[in-house]
C-alpha cells in the first residue's frame, strides 16, 4: 500500500495594509487541495483583517475557485435571484461602466447572509475599477457610548427591492445592473429580512454594524427618522480610516468577511470591459447583543443557503 505524501503547509505571509482593515497575503497557491493548517491560517487572517488580497492566482478557473472557497465552509448558490448559468459562481461583467457602486454587505436581504465572499479578478480595465472595503467592527467600536446604545437596540428591514435611486449619483433608477443581469432579474423574487443593526460575530465575538444599501427602513421608525439614523451610522462605517481600496490586477483574489465589512465597486473605468467572479460561503443567522436572531419577513431563501443539501 502506498500512502499519499503528506501535504506540506504553505508558508503564508501576511502584510498588513492599514491599522483597521486589509492585508495582502503571499505564499499561498489557492486550490481545493490546500492543507488544513494553511486554510486555518488564512481564515484567521481574514477574521483579523476583514479583507485579504492574494495576487497571482492566475491558475484558478470557476471549478478550482469554488473548490477552494468550499474549504472555508458550505457554499451558497450563486445568488438568490440572478441566474448567470452557473450554480456557484456569480459573474459581475460590465462593458458600459456599470458597477456595484454603492456601499453594501452581500445579500443582507436574506436571513443568513454569506459568511465569506471570494472574488476573483478576470478582466481588469487599464485604469479605474477598483473596489473599496470598510470595517463594520471598527466602525462600531469607534461609536460614542450613546450611539452604541442606540445601535445595539435597533433593528432594520433589508430587501432586494431597495430604492436604487437613493444610492445612485444622478438619482436615477437604472434598469441595467451590468451586462449579465438587470435590476428586474435582481428583484424577480422579493425578499425581506429583519436584522439587528448590531450583530455579534459568531467566530470572533466582535460586534459589527449590519447596514448597507439593502436597508429599507428601521423597525419602528418613520421614513425620515430611518434616513437620518442610516446616515448617522453609515457615515461612521465609510470614514476613510475604516477603509481599504484595492486596485485589481488579473489573477488577484479578494476574500472578505461579509459579517464584518461593507464594500463598494468604483465605477470609474469608462466603457472598458471588466469582469470579476464571485463565490460565497454560507453564513449563520445573525444574533443581536440580546441574543435575538434575524428573521425572514418575506420570501424563502432556504435553497440559496443550502445548495449542497439540494444536490445531495
Ligand atoms: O465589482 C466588484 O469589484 C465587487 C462586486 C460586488 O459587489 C461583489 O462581488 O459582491
Ligand atoms: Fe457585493
Amino acid at each position: 500500500m502506498t500512502l499519499a505524501p503528506a501535504r506540506e503547509t504553505q508558508r503564508l505571509q501576511v502584510h498588513r495594509l492599514g491599522a483597521r482593515i486589509g492585508a495582502r497575503v503571499e505564499g499561498v497557491h489557492l486550490s481545493g487541495d490546500l492543507d488544513t493548517a494553511t486554510v486555518a491560517e488564512l481564515r484567521a487572517a481574514i477574521l483579523e483583517h476583514k479583507v485579504v488580497f492574494l495576487p497571482g492566482q492566475h491558475h484558478l478557473d470557476d471549478e478550482q475557485h469554488a473548490a477552494f472557497a468550499a474549504l472555508l465552509g458550505p457554499l451558497t448558490t450563486a445568488h438568490p435571484t440572478v441566474n448567470t448559468g452557473n450554480a456557484r459562481v456569480l459573474s459581475f461583467k460590465a462593458s458600459r461602466g456599470m458597477a456595484a457602486n454603492s456601499w453594501h454587505t452581500d445579500v443582507t436581504f436574506v436571513d443568513a447572509p454569506p459568511a465569506f465572499s471570494v472574488l476573483r479578478g478576470v478582466t481588469i480595465p487599464a485604469y479605474g475599477g477598483s473596489t473599496v472595503w470598510a470595517n463594520t467592527v471598527s466602525a462600531y467600536q469607534a461609536l460614542p457610548a450613546a450611539l452604541r446604545g442606540l445601535a445595539d437596540a435597533s433593528w432594520a428591514v433589508h430587501t432586494n427591492d431597495y430604492d436604487y435611486a437613493t444610492h445612485s449619483e444622478d438619482g436615477s433608477e437604472q434598469e441595467e445592473a451590468d451586462d449579465q443581469f438587470s435590476r428586474s432579474d435582481f428583484r424577480s423574487t422579493v425578499y425581506e429580512s429583519e436584522h439587528p443593526v448590531v450583530r455579534v460575530h459568531p467566530e470572533t465575538g466582535e460586534r459589527s454594524l449590519v447596514l448597507g444599501h439593502f436597508v429599507k427602513k428601521f423597525v419602528g421608525l418613520n421614513d425620515h427618522e430611518s434616513a437620518v439614523l442610516y446616515e448617522l451610522l453609515q457615515s461612521r462605517i465609510t470614514r476613510l480610516e475604516n477603509t481599504v481600496r484595492h486596485t485589481w490586477s488579473p489573477g488577484d483574489v479578494a476574500i472578505w468577511d461579509n459579517r464584518a465589512t461593507q464594500h463598494y465597486a468604483v465605477a470609474d473605468f469608462d466603457d472598458q470591459p471588466r469582469e470579476v467572479r464571485r463565490v460565497t460561503v454560507a453564513g449563520d443567522v445573525p444574533v443581536s447583543p440580546e441574543g435575538r436572531r434575524s428573521r425572514m419577513v418575506r420570501g424563502d431563501a432556504a435553497v440559496y443557503q443550502d445548495l449542497d443539501r439540494l444536490i445531495r
